[in-house]
């Protein structure tokens, strides 16, 4: 009998199904909990792409399963959202039946793919017994101030009619449609999400994410530390009195008097208020107008700006007048919505100084200590300080430049040197160029930037120094050269290297530096020494900082990049918002016990033109009582955005049918947190942002249990993309998608399985390629024919003994490998491992069958989790059953290997010659004692020479320890 995927499969996903193999019951002992983002049920289907994290958490959880755990692996589906609303806008089809016909299909496709769902926990987002939670969730929310309606300056995208939160808008484009998005005032329902900033950061340090999601979170929050401090307005006439203040935000007070000017963001408020004192009101009033309609990734990019003419700022550090912009790189919704504007120290004050003229005053001066190697700085020592330069020269010819190797450290830079007494700084470089290389004619062209201080220890003078560098750039006029000093010889080599060499080349930061300064006026946004600031000239800057904000009456205030959480929706397919408002009371929840607010079935889902819900056209259910006094009141007509019913739905897996709680505390207790999360690197930002800050909500107030701990996930991994053939993404238009359900009729989803887990490295990008689908297929039908087809055509061999060590050996390394592999998520090596061992298997074949079959089950636990229909079909036919003594193998003891089995494929082993070790020989591990070994050893050049006239008495050998042969 052949292979036959097809047939095998059905029955035993038939067979999982009915007797509900897959059904976690809670309380067990050991419980581990593995986790995929439930899928959004689109109309196209699962393809490929989805099931690669689907695959990966299945092969894990099966794994841990035989481990002896108590694995939860639940499946439900995220059904709200635009996508099927849409669609009902098209056609006029009720999302509910789209999303039921869809949702049957997504079932269809999973259950075909042979994955230990416990699908007696399923559920959709959009099940009323699961969204009355959702709304009870905010309904909390409300009661202790974590959500509140306010008028925002939302991102409106006018082809989708809806308003998005900041992170669904990407490069100023839609994120679901692409559309351009603008601004537009609205009433929003929001929730606090910035209150709980600090500890959304502080509780990454307590679970094991991926370094890359880590970061991820921590740049989204954005925390960053400064200072507010306020600058006097005034007008330029001294006759005219303005008693205005400007509060900036700044995380670089050490700069103050850096600041040349301020720039306020287009919608800052003072504008208006000053709007008397302004010589250019319409010229401004254009400005910001133009600046409106522009998205936050235009605004900035050309760093355009105009001055307020009249008005000035007075810098309360050395109280001087300074010019006041408004700007559009600069946003209102961050920090203050004004900066103190430092040319020499941004980059992009420093561009915009550049456009409009204004003065660049460098206040901060690069400041860098060798730390490690010969010349790393001698703690005690005293430093000597000297003026110096450094001097990039390039080739009179070619694009190559000087570069200067010592020899006695590793040290790598450009010609450098000191400038002596009443040298003139110009000459001084050409004098050091001529010493250490010989060319005579530098041509200077400019400078590199201010000073950069640079503090070493000298090997050759034996002190500590502290140099003052100026970088200064020069082209030979020719190749002149006078002969170099041996002295200098042997201090360094001189290389010419090409422009893209240098920077390899180079190991110094402060060289580094110079280098850039080469090529471009960046502007330096590190600490170092301060200059140009009065009575802190000298200083570090960093405790320079501090004092300043003594000095000028600072308040440190800590900024977050994060903001709050907007959750209204003005469309039709979401949780309805359970908020009604009362002539009386005003906003109300509605009563817990009158939840869910049922989404009401419609026929007209168009948004209305003003950019209200659908549901706002619905006057009879829009009208109802006040939750607090009974009077009339009408219902909020916002729906929930896609998110609401995906940053919780971990927790109702653990007890999805309780209609009296969100989730039994005892069943809570058990669990959670989630040990295993997988999925894509598109939802480390938000979704994952969102689920952590609702699970420490719920802990807080105590329907997470306290044990759970705060962080619902312990482990969070991703997976790389899989695009289509030739690395082209997925998608119906290029008519590159692949659905499983071809690969599953032609190859089976075994092959459908292992291929996915084999493809490339799971945490990389990968295209799809039939030709590896096949040969997948071929390794799984070849397991098929050596267990089943060729069982009976074991042939007589030589060397049973030896084959079967070395089998066994191959196993237990494979054994190992599988193990740790999975562990680790290479599941691609995991499975070379076994196509390796049945390679093995073929060339090593026993004899009889009860020698190979011990084997075949061990390798059969191991290919389990990866294929595990075939699998079953090979256990259940080994074990000899009938099929009414039909039993799951997903249950079996993951198989252990032997360590000493594996160690090593050879040993050294000690020869003795009366008593003495003489010499020693590479045998095979576990080889017997044989006349074979007696004969190799004896023939040995070593042992000849000792038993040289001697005869041997006794030859003992001690299996992988020692050989100890006694003469007479
Ligand atoms: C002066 C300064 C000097 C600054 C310097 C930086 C470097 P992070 O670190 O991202 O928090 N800033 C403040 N509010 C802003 C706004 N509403 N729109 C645009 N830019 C704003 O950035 C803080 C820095 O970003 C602040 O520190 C401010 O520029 C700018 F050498 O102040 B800084």
């Amino acid at each position: 009998m052949k292979y036959q995927p097809q047939a095998i499969e059905k029955k035993w996903q038939k067979y999982w199904q009915e007797k509900k193999v897959f059904a976690t019951s809670d309380f067990k002992p050991d419980k581990f909990y593995t986790l995929i983002e439930f899928p959004y049920p689109s109309g196209d289907g699962l393809h490929v792409g989805h099931l690669r994290s689907i695959t990966a958490m299945d092969v894990i959880g099966r794994q841990r399963r035989m481990q002896g755990f108590n694995v939860l692996y639940p499946i439900g589906m995220d059904a709200f959202g635009l996508p099927a609303e849409n669609y009902a806008v098209k056609t006029n089809t009720a999302p509910q039946i789209t999303t039921k016909k869809n949702i049957t299909n997504f079932n269809r496709q999973l259950q075909m793919s042979g994955y230990a769902f416990d699908w007696s926990r399923f559920f959709s987002t959009t099940d009323e017994d699961y969204y009355r939670w959702t709304q009870w969730i905010f309904v909390q929310m409300y009661k202790n101030g974590l959500a509140y309606k306010a008028k925002e300056n939302i991102n409106w995208c006018p082809s989708c009619q809806i308003g998005l939160a900041n992170e669904e808008v990407v490069g100023g484009h839609c994120e679901r449609c692409g559309g351009p998005v603008v601004k537009k005032e609205k009433e929003q329902w929001l929730l606090k999400i910035t209150k709980y900033a600090d500890r959304l950061l502080e509780g990454l340090d307590r679970v094991d994410f991926l370094a890359t999601i880590k970061k991820q979170q921590t740049d989204w929050i954005g925390r960053s530390e400064g200072a507010e401090i306020k600058f006097r307005v005034a007008s330029r006439e001294s006759r005219v009195k303005i008693s205005e203040e400007l509060r900036v935000f700044t995380t670089r007070l050490d700069t103050l008097f850096g600041a040349t000017f301020l720039a306020l963001a287009p919608e800052h408020p003072l504008i208006s208020k000053l709007d008397k004192y302004i010589d250019n009101w319409p010229e401004l009033k254009k400005y910001i107008q133009t600046s409106q309609s522009k998205t936050d990734i235009e605004r900035g990019q050309d760093k355009s700006g105009i001055e307020l003419k009249g008005l000035q700022a007075i810098n309360p550090a050395n109280q001087q007048a300074m010019p006041i912009f408004v700007a559009d790189y600069v946003m209102m919704s961050y920090g203050a919505g004004a900066i103190m504007a430092v040319p020499a120290h941004d980059q992009r004050d420093f561009e915009f100084a550049k456009k409009y003229n204004l003065p660049i005053i460098e206040v901060i001066e690069p400041f860098f200590v060798q730390t490690s190697g010969e010349d790393a700085v001698r703690p005690k020592e005293k430093f000597s300080h000297r003026q110096a330069i450094v001097a990039v020269v390039k080739h009179w010819q070619e694009d190559k430049y000087l570069c200067l190797q010592w020899k006695k450290i590793d040290w790598r830079g450009f010609v450098i040197g000191g400038i002596e007494e009443g040298e003139e700084i110009i000459a001084a470089a050409q004098r050091e160029i001529a010493e250490e290389t010989g060319f005579k004619n530098a041509r200077f062209i400019k400078k590199l930037g201010g000073i950069i201080h640079s503090q070493f220890y000298h090997t050759i003078k034996k002190e500590n120094r502290w140099a003052r560098f100026q970088g200064l750039y020069f082209e030979l006029k020719n190749d002149e050269q006078a002969a170099v000093s041996d002295e200098e010889k042997a201090i360094q080599d001189v290389k010419w290297l090409k422009q893209e060499e240098v920077a390899q080349f180079l190991n110094i930061d402060d060289m580094r530096l110079i280098w850039e300064r080469v090529w471009q006026e960046k502007v330096y946004d590190g600490a170092g020494i301060m200059v140009n600031s009065g009575q802190f000239d000298g200083q570090d800057s960093e405790t320079a900082g501090e004092q300043i904000i003594k000095l000028v009456g600072g308040r440190k205030k800590v900024n977050y990049k994060l903001h709050d959480w907007i959750f209204s929706r003005q469309r039709y397919w979401g949780e309805p918002i359970p908020m009604v408002c009362c002539e009386q009371d005003g906003w109300q929840p509605v009563a817990e016990k009158d939840l869910p607010v049922i989404l009401p079935d419609i026929k007209d889902f168009q948004p209305t033109a003003d950019g209200q819900s659908p549901l706002a056209k619905l006057e009879k259910w829009i009208k109802t009582k006040c939750s607090k006094c009974g009077g009339p009141a009408r219902r909020e007509t916002d729906v929930m955005p896609n998110w609401a019913g995906s940053n919780w739905y971990f927790i109702r897996y653990a007890d999805p049918k309780n209609n009296k709680a969100l989730v039994d505390p005892k069943k809570a207790k058990y669990w959670l947190p989630v040990d295993w999360y997988n999925g894509g690197m598109e939802h480390t930002n938000l979704h994952l942002l969102y689920s952590r800050f609702v699970y420490k909500f719920l802990y807080d107030i105590g329907i997470i249990p306290q044990e759970c701990g705060d962080e619902p996930y312990t482990k969070r991994t991703a997976q790389g993309m899989i695009l289509g053939a030739g690395g082209i993404k997925m998608s119906k238009s290029k008519g590159n998608v692949i659905q499983p359900d071809d690969i599953v009729d032609k190859y089976g989803a075994d092959t459908l399985r292992v291929y996915e887990m084999f493809m490339g490295p799971f945490d990389q990008v990968i295209a799809w390629d039939e030709k590896s689908v096949k040969g997948v297929y071929n390794f799984l039908a070849t397991i098929w024919n050596i267990m089943v087809e060729e069982k009976d055509q074991l042939v007589e061999l030589d060397e049973q003994a030896t084959k079967k060590r070395t089998l066994e050996r191959e196993l237990h390394k494979t054994i190992k490998k599988v193990t740790e592999d999975i562990e680790n998520m290479k599941f691609n090596t995991a499975i070379s491992a076994m196509m390796i061992f049945v390679n093995n298997l073929r060339n090593l074949r026993l004899s009889n069958n009860k020698d190979m079959e011990p084997i075949y089950q061990k390798f059969i636990l191991l290919l389990s989790p990866f294929a595990p229909h075939l699998s079953e079909e090979l256990w259940h036919r080994i074990h000899n059953r009938n099929e009414d003594e039909r039993k799951s193998m997903a249950y079996e003891k993951w198989p252990e290997y032997n360590k000493t089995l594996v160690q090593a494929e050879s040993v050294q082993i000690a020869i003795q010659i009366d008593g003495k070790v003489r010499d020693t020989v590479e045998l095979l591990f576990d080889a017997e004692p044989s006349d074979q070994v007696k004969e190799e050893v004896l023939k040995r050049a070593k042992v000849q020479k000792y038993l040289a006239g001697k005869s041997v008495q006794k030859f003992i050998h001690i299996k992988n320890k020692i050989i100890s042969i006694v003469t007479d």
